[in-house]
Formats: structure tokens, C-alpha cells, sequence
């Protein structure tokens, strides 16, 4: 699972980025600080099933923290756009190569309005947030659709002599972007027109909507920290699923968090100062945050990453186990693996997960809270505990 982070240049990007992987990364308050892509892990977090069995787990890959199952996700920052990218501007948006995998994205935004359309600062409250929404969807498209419309033409003629079929043509051509053909047929089902009568703007609306159901969004309506935010947060969520967030005092929290200052898990309402010698600097700086955590509830930006992956993406989490008494698999790791799957996955892609082999000797697959033997086809549920039973 990829995410990507997209949006304009210098609003907040990559400092959500460093948040939320915890990697050091160029961030600078001026346009195109990026230029090559970053990318890290950064962590799904939710309730892990050891408290309910009350035992202490040995996660692999993920981390379990007091009962917090963290459950790694791979995290794209790329450069930033300005309007008109498509035309060569700022960066041009040939860059949004970088996040072609992506199974959705995070559009960071200066809810604050504090950059213009350019990415330089200007005075918090006199850029419109909507009209960087709009852009950035805009060049996305435009991006989306150039890849498109390459070799157009021939596309036309073999679908006009019958040699292949425009779903097979385009899944063909979008093969790199993750995205599957199911969704290009969907998105055909109401056009018309004949492939030869396309124009530019039918495969820009293509592009579009082929968009909003393959790469879908969730905005970080971030620099919340700054007031003129507030208003705009409002606006910006009766027009979208928007979020608010401050990567700065996210970053700020995970950093205190490392040097060992202060007590913070990402996602958390709350931190405990450990440190009884912080400078008046520190201080303020944590009560600034403090109160930001007290208006907002969290600092926002595990909500956008939980939101994206569980909500938007419908993800459900389900542990395998190989012992179903200690709950373990064979070497008595307890609660190893926490694997992320699509809702209405079946226990035999699970098993497909774990591995190949055991998905082709696959016999049964045991729930393990009600002892209930199941099929293969059985749809797996959140918080699954799994064992896959197999002939070798
Ligand atoms: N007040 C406030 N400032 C922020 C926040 N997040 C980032 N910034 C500031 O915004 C500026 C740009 O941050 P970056 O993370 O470099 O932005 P970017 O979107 O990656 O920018 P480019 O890579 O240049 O496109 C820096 O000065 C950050 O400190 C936030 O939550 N609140
Ligand atoms: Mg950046």
C-alpha cells in the first residue's frame, strides 16, 4: 500500500512527510524545496487485539505500543505545483510520475491561506484555499490525461478494426499507475461516443473521473495552527473530505518524543512532559502545542493517514496465527504479522498474503475467537484472528 502526498508548492508537504516517517527531510519556507520524490514508512495506528486476549504480543512488521497496533504503510512526498504546471510552470507536472503507484493521495493544503498561488508567503487569510484545491485536481487531470491521449489515434484504429478493446488499450497504458481495469470499464460504462470521436476535453472528463474513483483524496487542511485557518477548515469540508491538521506540531511532538522530553504517540490527544529542564523557549513551544491539541482534538495528522487507509481505502486489519492456543506463530512470536486487507478480502487471499503455497494447499481457515472452522471464500472481518490451515 502506497499513499502519495500531493499539493501546491510550500505548504506543508514534506513536514508532513518528516512527521510522519520520522525522516529528516529538506523543509524551507519557499517554493520547490523539493525536488526529488522522499519516500518512508509511516504507520496505520489502531486498537491491537492483545488487550482484549490480554497478552503481550511480538509483532514482525508492525509495532504495538500499549495496546496500539502501528501498521506500516509506505508514504510518497513529491515536489510541490503551481498553477499552470501543465504548461511548463514551477516544476511542470511531469513529476507527478513519482506517485504513479499510489493508491490514494493526501493533498496537503494551507488551510490558512498563507501562500499565494505562487508558494511564496504572503499574509495569512488572503490566499483562497478552494482555489488551490481546484488547481492542484486540475493539473492532476491534466497530468492524467496526457498520458492518456499519448498515441491516441492508434487507440482509435484498433478499437475501430476490432483488434483489442478501449479497456484493454487503456488498462494497457495505465498498467504503471495501479490502476485496475474494473474501474476504467466503470468509468466507460456512460461514454458514448466512439473512441475515433474522443477530443481532448472528452479525455481530460475521462481523466477526471477516472480519477476520483481510482486515486481518491483526502485533504490536510493543515497549518490549522494559525487562526485564519478556522474559517476555511469549514469551508473546505462542506466542499470535500478535509481534515484539519499541524504537521508542525506534529513534528515538533515526535522530535520531543525521540530526545526523550516528552511522553507522545502519533494520533494521541495528549502528551506528558518527562523532562523537568526545558528551556523557556521549549516551554513555550509545548504550551502552544498543548493548546492546539486541546482545540483540535489531535495534532490531525494520524487521523488523515487512518482516515485515508481505513476509511477511504476500506482497509480492515486481520492477524494470522499458525498456534491458535498462544495465539502464535511457529517459533512463539505472539500476534505476529497485523495484515491490511480490503474489505470483503476472503480467507484465501489472506492466505495469498501470507504466502503462495499456502493459498494452493489451502483446506480450511479457522476463526480463531469462536474455534469455527470456514471456507475459502469466507469474507473476512476487522480485528480477524486467522489460522490457515493447509496440506504441506
Ligand atoms: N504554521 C505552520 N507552518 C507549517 C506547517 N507545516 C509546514 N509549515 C511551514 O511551511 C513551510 C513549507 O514547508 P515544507 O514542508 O517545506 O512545504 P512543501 O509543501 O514540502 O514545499 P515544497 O517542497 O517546496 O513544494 C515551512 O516553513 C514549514 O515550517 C504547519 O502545520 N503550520
Ligand atoms: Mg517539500
Amino acid at each position: 500500500m502506497q499513499i502519495g502526498l500531493l499539493g501546491k508548492t510550500n505548504v506543508g508537504k514534506s513536514t508532513f512527510f518528516s512527521a510522519a516517517t520520522e525522516l529528516v527531510v529538506p523543509i524551507a519556507n519557499h517554493p520547490f524545496t523539493t525536488i526529488k520524490p522522499n519516500v518512508g514508512i509511516t504507520y496505520v495506528r489502531v486498537n491491537c487485539v492483545c488487550k482484549e486476549f490480554k497478552v503481550k504480543d511480538n509483532p514482525i512488521h508492525s509495532i504495538c505500543i500499549n495496546g496500539n497496533r502501528f501498521i506500516p504503510i509506505k508514504l510518497i512526498d513529491i515536489a510541490g505545483l503551481v498553477p499552470g504546471a501543465h504548461k511548463g510552470r514551477g516544476l511542470g507536472n511531469k513529476f507527478l510520475d513519482d506517485a504513479r503507484q499510489a493508491d490514494a493521495l493526501i493533498h496537503v493544503i494551507d488551510a490558512a491561506g498563507a501562500t499565494d498561488s505562487e508558494g511564496r508567503s504572503c499574509a495569512a487569510g488572503s490566499n483562497d484555499p478552494l482555489e488551490d484545491l481546484k488547481f492542484v485536481e486540475e493539473e492532476f487531470d491534466l497530468w492524467l490525461a496526457s498520458i492518456i491521449s499519448k498515441d491516441w489515434s492508434k487507440i482509435a484504429r484498433e478499437v475501430e478494426h476490432k483488434i483489442k478493446k478501449l479497456e484493454e488499450l487503456l488498462a494497457e497504458k495505465l498498467s504503471g499507475l495501479s490502476i485496475r481495469e474494473e474501474l476504467i470499464v466503470d468509468v466507460l460504462k456512460n461514454t458514448k461516443k466512439k473512441p475515433i470521436e474522443w477530443d481532448e476535453n472528452d479525455i481530460i472528463s475521462f481523466a477526471k473521473r477516472l480519477r476520483m474513483i481510482s486515486k481518491p483524496i483526502v485533504v490536510a487542511a493543515n497549518k490549522a495552527d494559525i487562526k485564519q485557518a478556522e474559517i476555511n477548515i469549514q469551508r473546505l469540508k462542506e466542499y470535500t473530505l478535509a481534515i484539519p491538521c499541524s504537521a508542525e506540531a506534529e513534528l515538533l511532538l515526535k522530535l520531543a518524543s525521540k530526545k526523550g522530553i516528552i511522553e507522545y504517540l502519533a494520533g494521541d490527544s495528549k502528551f506528558t512532559i518527562k523532562d523537568t529542564n526545558l528551556t523557556k523557549e521549549q516551554m513555550a513551544a509545548l504550551d502552544k502545542t498543548k493548546a492546539f491539541l486541546d482545540k483540535w482534538g489531535s495534532t490531525g495528522i494520524q487521523d488523515v493517514i487512518n482516515t485515508i487507509v481505513l476509511k477511504v481505502l476500506k482497509m480492515i486489519v486481520v492477524y494470522p496465527v499458525e498456534d491458535v492456543e498462544k495465539l502464535s506463530d511457529k517459533k512463539g512470536n505472539i500476534l505476529p504479522d497485523a495484515y491490511l486487507m480490503k474489505e470483503g478480502s476472503t480467507a484465501k487471499d489472506l492466505a495469498y498474503t501470507i504466502h503462495t503455497d499456502l493459498a494452493e494447499n489451502f483446506i480450511y481457515a479457522l476463526d480463531v475467537r469462536n474455534k469455527q472452522r470456514v471456507g475459502a471464500d469466507y469474507k473476512l472481518k476487522n480485528n480477524d484472528i486467522i489460522q490457515i490451515v493447509a496440506s504441506r
